[in-house]
Parts: C-alpha cells; sequence; structure tokens
C-alpha cells in the first residue's frame, strides 16, 4: 500500500479554508483587540479617536487590495503551474483588464487622498469649545469657551509642564476632564517627541521651534507616554504621564502646587542669601 498526496482540489479547499479561518479569528478578536499592536489607540480624546479611525479606513482597503492581490497569485501559480499548462498562452494584453485595473487603483487613490484630507482638520483642531459647566463652576479654560493653555517643555531627560498661573510639575501633568487643552510643545536642548498615545499623535519637540497639538479628556485616569525620539542615553527613562481629574480639582492642585512652589523659592532665597545681605 503506498500513501497518496491529496489531489490538487483538495490543496485549494484547504488553502481557502485556511485564509478564512485566519481572516475570522482576526474579525472575531475585535477592533479593540488591536489596539495599540495593529490599531492606534483611542478612548481617551477626540483626536485619538480620529486617528485611530481613519487608521482603519486605511487599513482595511489596504487590507483588502493585498488578499485581492495574494489570491489571484497563488491562483495563477497553481492552475497555470507547467505540470498543468507546458505550453504557455500567448497573451499580449488585455485591454479591457487593463482600464479596469488602472481606473480601479486611481479610484482608490483619489478616494484615500479626499478622505483622509477632510478627516485631518478635525485631527490638527479642536473645532468649536464645548461648553462645561464643571469647568465653569472651577474658574478652568473660561468654562469650556477657551482652551487650556499647558507648556511642555522637554530637556534630557524629562519632560517638564508649565500652567497658566505660574506654577510647573515634572512627568506627571495634571489636566481638567472634558476641558479643551491646547499644549505649546519645545525643547531646551536637543530634539524630543511627545506622544501619549490614547492622548493623539506625536509631535516633536525642538529647539527654537514651537508645535502645537491638543487634546480634552473623556474621562479622569492616568494616560501615559514615551519621549518618542532618541534623544540621548536616558531617553528610554523619558516617560510622561497625563492625570486626569474633574476641573475643581485641577484648579485646586494647581493652586497648591503654585503655593509650594513659592513657599520653596522664598525659603531658597532666605538660606541662599549673602551673609551680610539685608541688612542696613
Ligand atoms: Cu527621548
Amino acid at each position: 500500500m503506498s500513501a497518496t498526496w491529496p489531489g490538487p482540489r483538495f490543496r485549494c479547499q484547504a488553502l481557502i479554508a485556511f485564509v478564512t479561518a485566519i481572516g475570522l479569528l482576526l474579525a472575531a478578536c475585535g477592533e479593540s483587540a488591536w489596539a495599540g499592536a495593529l490599531l492606534p489607540e483611542r478612548g481617551g480624546s477626540p483626536n485619538a479617536d480620529r486617528i485611530a479611525s481613519l487608521y482603519t479606513v486605511v487599513l482595511v482597503l489596504a487590507a483588502l487590495v493585498f488578499a485581492g492581490v495574494a489570491v489571484t497569485l497563488v491562483f495563477a501559480l497553481v492552475r497555470y503551474r507547467e505540470r498543468r499548462s507546458p505550453v504557455p498562452a500567448q497573451i499580449h494584453g488585455n485591454t479591457r483588464l487593463e482600464i479596469a485595473w488602472t481606473i480601479a487603483a486611481v479610484g482608490l487613490v483619489v478616494f484615500l487622498a479626499v478622505f483622509s484630507l477632510s478627516k485631518l482638520s478635525a485631527i490638527e483642531r479642536p473645532g468649536p469649545a464645548v461648553a462645561s459647566p464643571a469647568a465653569a463652576t472651577a474658574g478652568v479654560g473660561y468654562g469650556g469657551r477657551g482652551a487650556l493653555h499647558i507648556d511642555v517643555v522637554g530637556r534630557q531627560y524629562v519632560w517638564m509642564f508649565k500652567y497658566p498661573n505660574g506654577a510647573y510639575s515634572y512627568t506627571e501633568m495634571v489636566a481638567p476632564v472634558g476641558v479643551t487643552v491646547e499644549l505649546n510643545i519645545v525643547s531646551v536642548d536637543v530634539a524630543h517627541s511627545w506622544w501619549i498615545p490614547k492622548l493623539g499623535g506625536k509631535f516633536d519637540a525642538i529647539p527654537g521651534y514651537v508645535n502645537h497639538t491638543w487634546f480634552r479628556l473623556k474621562r479622569a485616569g492616568v494616560y501615559t507616554g514615551q519621549c518618542a525620539e532618541l534623544c540621548g542615553r536616558n531617553h528610554a527613562q523619558m516617560v510622561a504621564r497625563v492625570r486626569g481629574v474633574p476641573p475643581a480639582a485641577y484648579a485646586l492642585w494647581m493652586a497648591r502646587q503654585k503655593r509650594m512652589i513659592d513657599a520653596a523659592n522664598a525659603t531658597a532665597a532666605r538660606e541662599h542669601r549673602p551673609a551680610g545681605a539685608g541688612r542696613p
């Protein structure tokens, strides 16, 4: 008795079943399961959600094109292999087919360009202000009628955040939930890159330039990130966090932070006063 290989029809069916199973497995995992691995993270701020949606549309179209090309290629390899077609057909062109795939490719590129450009402004700019009663009560961000501005300063190897009342903090930014926060991003030494994946895209921190981005926190929590530009030997330790708190808690924290900094500065000034200074 001799073992026999499965026939070509069985192998073709097995290939189709394998590809279908992989497709179903990917679909069953759902979009959220791929956030951060295959897809950008979302859920922290509207601009991050818009980036993820745009990315998903482009990825799905690219996957469909890839699947169409791959299946056609495999079909041609199997169907027209030498054993089955020793003398290939002498084809010099197929005008209708060539026109069809040219129009399809151009149509796809035009759609992607128009769709992407139509989404970019909503990603780059926060759009109309969102009224926030909680922010109005706390006196933060003009009650949602205006944006709150925080300066982000990159330096080897720590992020510094400067708040509107003169307070500042390192590594962790405290921000109010529901208020548009516009960031002015700078660097005092080398190139860094500000990136909190759930709060939007990357923005370079370049000496001599000010870059701008924004976020509007949907809910309280801690959002983590990391400098995304190799900036030196301790680049890996240049982490960043944004802690979202209710507007009233933000206002209290900012005032307390300012008082603590002022008190520390006053103490330092007293302790480092030169001998004899201040005497009549
Ligand atoms: Cu870095």
